[in-house]
Formats: C-alpha cells, structure tokens, sequence
C-alpha cells in the first residue's frame, strides 16, 4: 500500500520518533505548527476517524493516552497543549491514515483556520 505512514510504521521511510509500542508510533511532524508537534498514529491503516467503529475505536483512547504521555515528557503537560484530528478534505487532511497532532509549547489561537 502507497502510505507513507505505513512506510514510517515499516521503517522503509525514515521519521523522527519519540514513542512506539505495539499499537501506535509517534514522531515530530515534518513541518511543524508549534515549538512541540508530535504526529500520533495507529501501526494498523485506518484511513480516517470515518472508518472508526464499535470494533476498532479503542485505539482512539490508546493514541489519547499517548498523547498525554508524551506531554509530560516533552514538558508541555503543565502549561497545556493541544490535540488535532483533520478528517477527509474539508477538516484539511492530507495524509489518508488516521493521525492525531499534538501541538505545544506556544499559546493557541482560537478559531483554528
Ligand atoms: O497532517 C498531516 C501532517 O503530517 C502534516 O502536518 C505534515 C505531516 N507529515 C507528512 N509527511 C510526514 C513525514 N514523512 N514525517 C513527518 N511528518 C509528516 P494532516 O492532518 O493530514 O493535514
């Protein structure tokens, strides 16, 4: 399959990881938006929160917790941080394998864009 998150869960593309275990990978985003962006994503292809159903929606709490994990050792736990899911192409997805995005480390602005 042509998808270079699979490729980065394979090791045959190269990223710059900061987490793994059996079911997820996280690494620092190729084009970051804040001084700590971490993309998370399951090792299994799922294309979007769309394809999230009864059978599959554990990971979703699994990369939750992650995320959270990986907050407090990247140091931006205490101050806050922010957690992004774009789905399909209005929500501004672009790569077609479910991420989550942890941003911090700056403060937010809100509405996002
Ligand atoms: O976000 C997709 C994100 O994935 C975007 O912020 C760039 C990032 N990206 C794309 N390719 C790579 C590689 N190879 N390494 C690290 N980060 C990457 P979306 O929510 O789909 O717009």
């Amino acid at each position: 399959m042509d998808c270079i998150f699979c490729k980065i869960v394979e090791g045959t593309i190269p990223s710059a990881k900061v987490y793994e275990d059996e079911k997820v990978v996280a690494f620092k985003d190729i084009n970051p938006e804040a001084p700590v962006h971490i993309i998370i994503i399951p090792k299994e292809h799922i294309e979007s929160v769309r394809e999230i159903d009864e059978n599959n929606a554990l990971i979703v709490s699994h990369i939750i917790l992650t995320a959270k994990k990986i907050a407090k050792d990247l140091g931006i736990s205490e101050s806050g941080f922010r957690i992004v899911n774009n789905c399909g192409k209005d929500g501004g997805q672009t790569v077609p394998h479910l991420h989550f995005h942890l941003l911090g480390g700056r403060d937010m602005q809100w509405p996002p864009g």
